[in-house]
């Protein structure tokens, strides 16, 4: 068993949350905010068995755009995380299509 913990924006979440439905996937949806653009986007939490992971990603992938989003720091003196920001002077920066990751579960149980 695993879970995927897929972020998206929140314009796709409709959709795909749609599609992995048709997938036949269960999935819950939270209303989340990126530590970035503090803009909303959605978090997808789906438990799923090993054998079907590629397929909900390739669902996850297909139906969430990449998009150009405004930055709404100054750009060029601060440093955030580990990314240095000193050489950028775009104001622009690309999101998504989607960020996913992929845990093992130890146990699963609907009680
Ligand atoms: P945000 O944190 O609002 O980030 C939006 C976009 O800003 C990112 O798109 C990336 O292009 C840029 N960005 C974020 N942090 C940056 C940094 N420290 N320096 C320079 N540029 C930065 P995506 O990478 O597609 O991420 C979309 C959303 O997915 C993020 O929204 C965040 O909510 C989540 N996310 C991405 N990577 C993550 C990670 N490693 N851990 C947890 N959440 C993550």
């Amino acid at each position: 068993m695993k879970l995927i913990i897929a972020i998206v924006s929140k314009e796709d979440e409709s959709i795909v949350a749609k599609e992995l439905t048709k997938g036949g996937f269960f999935s819950t949806r939270l209303a989340t905010k990126g530590g970035f653009l503090t803009k909303g986007n959605t978090t997808f939490l789906i438990g799923t068995h090993e054998s079907k992971v590629d397929k909900a990603i390739d669902i996850i992938k297909k139906y969430s755009k990449e998009r150009k989003e405004v930055c709404p720091y100054p750009v060029g003196s601060s440093e955030i995380g580990e990314f240095s920001m000193n050489s950028m002077h775009v104001h622009e920066v690309i999101v998504g299509g989607a960020t996913v990751f992929v845990m093992d579960v130890e146990r699963f149980e609907k009680v």
